[in-house]
């Protein structure tokens, strides 16, 4: 175990916190990295954070993943309803994913409907705003076995 995630962030997500607050909220993505940070360390997890427009930027990010940390907290941005490239590298990395969005794709335009991603991704949260994110470290986080178990009366 190495004790570190990624949180991945795709396209124009660097823009987070200047436009359309009533879709995406009001946090910057520094906000965002810091909230998921400072969630994880709780855990004793460390946090790499990392944007990129480009896809073969985080195609590169996934695989270097594999290397350094025990999963990924990963929000495409528009690559998730079109990037095989991206599904592709999710499946080879083989450390476990999960998918976030800041809003639910699912309530939005058709062509926000569909995820290349989410069959590869051990996992989606959408809808929550900056809670998707701290939701997605949660699963993944009890998906690693990090996280203790509850204990039933
Ligand atoms: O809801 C999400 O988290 C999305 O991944 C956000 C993407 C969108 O293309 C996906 O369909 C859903 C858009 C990210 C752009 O975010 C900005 C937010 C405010 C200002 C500028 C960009």
């Amino acid at each position: 175990m190495h004790n570190q995630i990624l949180l991945l962030h795709g396209p124009n997500l660097n823009l987070l916190g200047t436009r359309e607050p009533e879709i995406y909220g009001r946090f910057t993505l520094v906000d965002i990295n810091q909230i998921v940070t400072k969630a994880a360390a709780v855990y004793g997890v460390s946090v790499k954070a990392y944007q990129s427009n480009h896809e073969g930027a985080l195609i590169d990010a996934l695989h270097e993943a594999r290397t350094n940390v025990d999963g990924v907290v990963f929000n495409p941005g528009a690559y998730t309803h079109t990037s095989i490239a991206l599904r592709d590298a999710i499946s080879a990395v083989k450390i476990p994913v999960v998918e976030v969005h800041l809003s639910n794709i699912h309530a939005r335009e058709s062509f926000r409907q569909t995820s290349m991603l989410s069959a590869v991704c051990i996992g989606q949260v959408v809808g929550f705003g900056w809670r998707s994110y701290v939701l997605g470290l949660n699963a993944l986080l009890g998906a690693l076995g990090t996280l203790a178990e509850p204990i039933l009366e």
